[in-house]
């Protein structure tokens, strides 16, 4: 498995604490920046976003959250999350929604051109 990532995306690292508490060692990471659309990611993820796991089979799997539920499939431990309460389902929305918003926030500030001011 080939994880690709970047050092700043709390995305990226929720996914590598996952890979690391399940224990998963068949995984190799590739550090890139997912902003300059790096062919290597875009010919996996046409939406250049990290974090990207891609299989032995060649196969995609994008979104943070679909990647640790596939990591936490395939690990023999028993884990800590079940996925069926609905107490840790509703607190994980809160968490996740907030990380989706707080980056969401920053990127606008970095990315798009604020209007000058006379
Ligand atoms: N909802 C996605 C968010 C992924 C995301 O926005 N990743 C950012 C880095 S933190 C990214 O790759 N941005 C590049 C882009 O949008 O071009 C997840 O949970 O994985």
């Amino acid at each position: 498995m080939q994880l690709y990532l970047n050092d700043t995306s709390p995305f990226a690292r929720l996914v590598l604490v996952t890979a690391l508490e399940t224990g998963i060692e068949d995984i190799q990471l590739h550090w890139i920046d997912p902003w300059e659309s790096p062919d290597s990611l875009t010919e996996v993820n046409p939406f250049s976003t990290v974090p990207t796991l891609t299989l032995e089979s060649g196969q995609a799997i994008f979104e943070s959250l679909f990647i640790c539920q596939y990591l936490l499939g395939r690990c023999q431990k028993n884990t800590a999350v079940k996925w069926c309460d609905v107490d840790d389902l509703h607190r994980f929305s809160i968490g996740k929604t907030l990380m989706e918003m707080s980056f969401r926030s920053v990127v606008l500030q970095r990315f798009v051109a604020q209007p000058e001011i006379c």
